[in-house]
């Protein structure tokens, strides 16, 4: 991410700007809260955010854009929040609610951002187009296990394959069942055939992520039918239905499940976390951690070690073992 890397006299610059925006926005959201004279706090969910504005539904499910007050630090998509109403139109956060979960990632700085708040599992999309990469894969699903939620897997487009090849391509995933994620086979084009993927969201508040182009926004779309109508509601009253696929999104199911839509992530990194955290990211370890030959064991060559003789003997895919020591090795690394 060499090329990336700014300045200080840049970063310097960035941060005055966006002082200064901090600056008159706090004037704005109190002059906003002033004007109103209204002191009733209500409850409401993040639907989405865009910049410093939030989408947040109220109890009876109406949707209000919102300023937030700057000292709340950063409010996402699934945030649960306290609210004022302001104007006819607008309203103001002024308090965050205590999350259950949140899901980060760095951003350009290397500093964990918030991606979604209050998630319980992470559906992994996969398609035979983009063709999977297994490390992606990998690393959404340590980050399951090291904030603390579910994960499934999810095969998108099966419509694209003949029914053997269809087969093939599931096979191929089969491992992911045995450590113990669920996975189930969809497609967004066919109109039946979604019920074991609905059923999985009941109850839930899922996130779908994966390579951009495998569907998740389709799948939304299949699940929640009439939802482009709303969307197109929403954007005549707020301007900010337009842009739902560009950040998180937050949807409500029949069923009473909720899923967010997650912008497609090219890279998703892990945040900063010890090599210890890792080796437990990956749930079918567990068993060997602590039994090599050498406390300080890298699992890479050593003589003795439980997690490669683990992978010879077939109980860790070879494939897991390999995306974990690549895993590792960028953990020390600086971005
Ligand atoms: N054949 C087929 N195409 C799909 C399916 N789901 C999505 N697509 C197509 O794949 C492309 C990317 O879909 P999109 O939902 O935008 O993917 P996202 O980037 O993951 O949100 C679009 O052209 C969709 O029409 C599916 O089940 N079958
Ligand atoms: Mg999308
Ligand atoms: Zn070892």
């Amino acid at each position: 991410m060499a090329g990336r890397r700014l300045t200080e006299k840049q970063r310097q610059r960035i941060a005055r700007q966006q002082d200064n925006r901090r600056a008159r926005l706090s004037k704005r959201v109190e002059q906003a809260l002033l004007t109103s004279g209204n002191s009733d706090t209500l409850h409401g969910r993040v639907i989405s955010r865009h910049g410093q504005h939030l989408l947040v539904q109220d109890e009876e499910g109406k949707d209000h854009h919102c300023l937030f007050r700057q000292n709340l630090g950063e409010i996402v998509c699934g945030d649960r929040v306290l609210w004022q109403v302001a104007s006819d139109d607008q309203g103001v956060v002024v308090s965050l609610l205590p999350r259950t979960t949140v899901l980060s990632r760095p951003d350009y700085s290397g500093r964990d951002k918030p991606l979604a708040a209050n998630i319980t599992q992470l559906i992994v999309v996969l398609a035979p187009k983009p063709a999977p990469t297994g490390y992606l894969t990998d690393q959404y699903l340590v980050a399951a296990e090291l904030i603390g939620v579910k994960a499934l897997i999810t095969l998108n487009k099966a419509d694209l394959l003949e029914a053997k090849e269809w087969r093939e391509f599931q096979q191929q995933y089969a491992y992911y069942e045995e450590i113990g994620y669920p996975m189930v086979g969809v497609s967004a084009r066919r109109e039946h055939g979604l019920e074991p993927l609905m059923e999985r969201l009941s109850g839930e508040t899922s996130i779908l992520v994966g390579q951009s182009g495998v569907g998740k926004s389709s799948l939304i779309n299949a699940l929640i039918p009439h939802r482009d109508e709303t969307i197109g509601e929403l954007s005549e009253t707020s301007g900010l239905g337009r842009h739902t696929t560009s950040v998180a999104t937050l949807h409500f199911l029949e069923n009473g499940g909720e899923i967010i839509d997650s912008p497609g992530v090219r890279s998703f990194r892990l945040g900063k976390i010890t090599r210890q955290q890792l080796e437990t990211g990956f749930r079918e370890f567990a068993p060997f951690l602590g039994q090599c030959q050498f406390s300080n064991c890298t699992h890479r060559s050593e003589p003795g070690c439980a997690l490669i003789e683990a992978s010879h003997a077939g109980v860790i895919h070879l494939e897991r073992l390999k995306n974990f020591l690549h895993m590792a090795e960028q953990l020390g690394k600086s971005r």
